[in-house]
């Protein structure tokens, strides 16, 4: 019988990947009220007050914000959730996800 020395390969250390996250994206439009937007921010996405109005002013001048990042299901569904609570109203106030890098 012979000695035999084994290395292990890298594809046998089993490491769970991390979900990949998605971000939201709040798209901005010349139509629906400043102040709501920051509404539907906080009710939707629990941001302060403050951190709605950035994120709403910053879409508002450079035509596109991060809201936050969740796992896939739950950025598509507040996605969706908020983009509808524009239309009740009639405004085109838009919400998008996409994958993180
Ligand atoms: N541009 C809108 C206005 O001047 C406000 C606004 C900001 C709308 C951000 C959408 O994502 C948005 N009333």
């Amino acid at each position: 019988m012979h000695n035999t020395t084994t290395t292990p390969r890298v594809q046998d250390e089993i490491k769970p990947e991390r979900p990949r996250l998605h971000k939201v994206m709040l798209v901005n439009d010349d139509f629906t009220p400043r102040e709501f937007v920051v509404s539907v921010l906080r009710r939707e996405f629990r941001l302060s007050e403050e951190q709605a109005r950035q994120v709403m002013m910053t879409a508002h001048q450079r035509g596109v914000c991060v809201v936050a990042v969740f796992t896939k299901d739950v950025a598509e569904a507040k996605a969706t959730n908020a983009t509808d609570a524009g239309r009740k109203k009639g405004y085109p106030l838009l919400f998008t996800t996409e994958p993180e890098e």
